[in-house]
């Protein structure tokens, strides 16, 4: 189930910064200019979506224009963990966070972000995994080392689709084989409960 969006709600910046700041998310979207693009988004175990338009606003741009002048953040400040109201989080190593293509999203396909894909702000980082694109984002903690990633299934500090970093020590052909193994059973599952719901 997807966590429900508060009346008024915001994004917090935390963690390694001079001032904390707690941001309305109509202040954030009124504040930054509007942008949008076309991407592929993939996920780790192997499934893959294509020619999603996200707009939003760019990361990088709320860095710049918001999140260093109004939170000081640490000068030897490596990444940010990205928090979502239902609890999960990624670590987002900085020299990807800052890239051309790292937005705060609101919009998906023309339509604000529902509650399966989001709602109401996701992080969208397309040169990533699924995992590090954090839906129903309400805090990002900025962090001065990176937290060691856990053993079974543990988040790849960079997780590039483009290199296959899809695991901090699995490697990359064995997770793709074990997560296109698993697709027939998740499909059936997800009709199962499809009907379930009808
Ligand atoms: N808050 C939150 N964000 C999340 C997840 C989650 O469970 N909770 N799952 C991640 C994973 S593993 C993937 S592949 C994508 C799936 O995005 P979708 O549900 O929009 O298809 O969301 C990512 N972001
Ligand atoms: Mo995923």
């Amino acid at each position: 189930m997807p966590p429900p969006v508060p009346d008024d709600p915001i994004l917090a910046v935390t963690g390694g910064v001079e001032h904390e700041l707690r941001l309305p998310l109509g202040e954030l979207i009124r504040t930054l200019p509007r942008v949008s693009q076309v991407a592929d988004f993939h996920c780790v175990a192997t499934w893959t979506a294509t020619d999603l338009r996200w707009s939003g606003v760019s990361f990088r741009q709320f860095w710049e224009q918001v999140l260093v002048p109004r939170c000081r953040p640490a000068a030897d400040a490596v990444a940010v963990i990205a928090r979502g109201a239902d609890g999960v989080q990624a670590v987002i190593d900085l020299r990807d966070a800052l890239a051309d293509d790292v937005m705060l999203a609101d919009e998906l396909d023309g339509r604000p972000l529902d509650g399966l894909h989001g709602a109401p702000l996701r992080l969208v980082s397309p040169g990533q995994y699924g995992y590090k694109n954090i839906k129903h984002l309400t805090e990002l903690e900025v962090t001065r080392t990176f937290p060691k990633p856990g053993r079974l299934l543990g988040e790849h500090q960079r997780a590039r689709v483009a290199l296959e970093e899809r695991d901090p020590y699995m490697n990359a052909r064995l997770y793709r084989l074990i997560g296109r193994a698993l697709i027939p059973p998740i499909l059936w599952l997800n009709r199962r409960s499809a009907r379930k719901a009808t």
